[in-house]
C-alpha cells in the first residue's frame, strides 16, 4: 500500500493530527458534532465523566462517558470547508496507521451524529421543531474535487434543482445513514436538508448585498421531484453525507429549528430548542 507524504498527512510534533490536535486514543467511534464551539461544553455537561479535553481553532473535543457509554464531541466551525479537514482526519485517526503512514486493513466506522441549528423552508416545519435529515443536498463545491457517486435518483434531484436555480455548478445530494435515523430519529420531522454556502445570499437572506436571484427562497420552498421536497436548510449536512459515503462512515444530521424562513420568524427560546435536541441525541445514541 502507498505510504502517505508527511504534507498530505500532517502529524504535529506530539504525534497529533494536524487540525483536530488528537490522537487515536482521544476519540470514541460514536461522535456527536457541533458547529459552534460553545456547544461543546453543552453537551458534555451531561457526561458521567470527561477524560480528554482538547482545543485547536475552532476545533473544540471533549470525550468522556454518558452513562457509561464512550462518548465524543467535537465542533466544527460553520461550512463544508470545515467539514472536509473534520472528516479527512477522523478517519485518518481510524483508519490510518501513524507510524508506517499506511492504510490499516481493517476499517472502523465511526458513528457521527451532527447536532446544529437550522432554518425550515416550509410553514409546516415550525420553530422548535427537530429535523432529522434524511437527505442532504449540497450547493457548495466540496464535491466537485472528490469521485462521489450518486444514484440516479440523487443525479435526477440535482440535475433539475441546478436548473431551476438556473446555476453553473452541479449540486450533490447524498442519504443519511438509515441505521442512525431508525436509532435516533424516531418523534423528529423527517426532511431533506439543503446545505448552503453561505449564511445570507445562499439562503436568500439581504442586508445590503443584494440577490443575484430575487426567486431564491420561492425555488427552494417549491422545489419537488417525485415525493422529494426541501424541507429546511443550513451550511454542513450534505458535505457531511458524501464524506461519509466516500470514507465509509454512518452519518446523521439533526436540526433544531430556529428560523422560519417562510413565516419570517426565529425562535426566542432557541437555546432550550438545542438543549432538547441534545438530550435526546444523548439519551439515543
Ligand atoms: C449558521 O448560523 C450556522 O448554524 C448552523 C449552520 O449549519 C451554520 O453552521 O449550524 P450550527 O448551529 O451547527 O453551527
Ligand atoms: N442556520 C442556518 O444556516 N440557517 C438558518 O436559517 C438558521 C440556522
Amino acid at each position: 500500500m502507498a505510504v502517505i507524504p508527511e504534507s498530505e498527512l500532517i502529524i504535529n510534533k506530539n504525534g497529533t493530527v494536524y487540525h483536530l490536535n488528537l490522537l487515536p486514543e482521544h476519540i470514541s467511534d460514536t461522535i456527536i458534532t457541533v458547529g459552534d464551539p460553545d456547544r461543546v461544553a453543552m453537551v458534555s455537561r451531561y457526561f458521567d465523566k470527561i477524560e480528554i479535553e482538547v482545543a485547536k481553532r475552532e476545533f473544540i473535543t471533549h470525550t468522556g462517558y454518558y452513562k457509561g457509554k464512550r462518548l465524543t464531541v467535537i465542533s466544527t466551525g460553520m461550512g463544508t470547508d470545515n467539514i472536509d479537514i473534520l472528516m479527512n482526519e477522523l478517519d485518518a485517526l481510524v483508519n490510518i496507521d501513524f507510524q508506517s503512514r499506511e492504510p490499516n486493513e481493517e476499517k472502523i466506522k465511526l458513528k457521527i451524529v451532527r447536532v446544529g441549528t437550522s432554518g425550515s423552508l416550509q410553514e409546516s416545519i415550525p420553530l422548535g421543531s427537530h429535523v432529522a435529515s434524511h437527505y442532504g443536498v449540497g450547493l457548495d463545491s466540496l464535491m466537485e474535487f472528490y469521485p462521489l457517486e450518486q444514484t440516479a435518483d440523487e443525479q435526477s434531484i440535482t440535475k433539475t434543482l441546478k436548473e431551476q436555480l438556473g446555476v453553473s455548478f452541479t449540486p450533490y445530494c447524498v442519504p443519511g445513514s438509515k441505521m442512525l435515523i431508525d436509532k435516533l430519529a424516531l418523534d423528529m420531522i423527517p426532511g431533506n436538508t439543503l446545505t448552503c454556502p453561505g449564511f445570507y445570499a445562499p439562503q436568500g437572506r439581504v442586508l445590503r448585498g443584494g440577490l443575484r436571484n430575487q426567486n431564491l427562497l420561492q425555488v427552494y420552498q417549491d422545489f419537488k421531484v417525485c415525493d422529494f421536497q426541501l424541507t429546511n436548510f443550513e451550511m454542513e449536512t450534505a458535505g457531511y453525507y458524501a464524506m461519509g459515503r466516500l470514507l465509509g462512515h454512518e452519518m446523521l444530521s439533526l436540526n433544531a429549528i430556529v428560523a422560519n424562513r417562510i413565516t419570517q420568524e426565529f425562535a426566542k427560546n432557541s437555546e432550550e430548542v438545542v438543549d432538547s435536541l441534545i438530550r435526546k441525541t444523548l439519551d439515543r445514541i
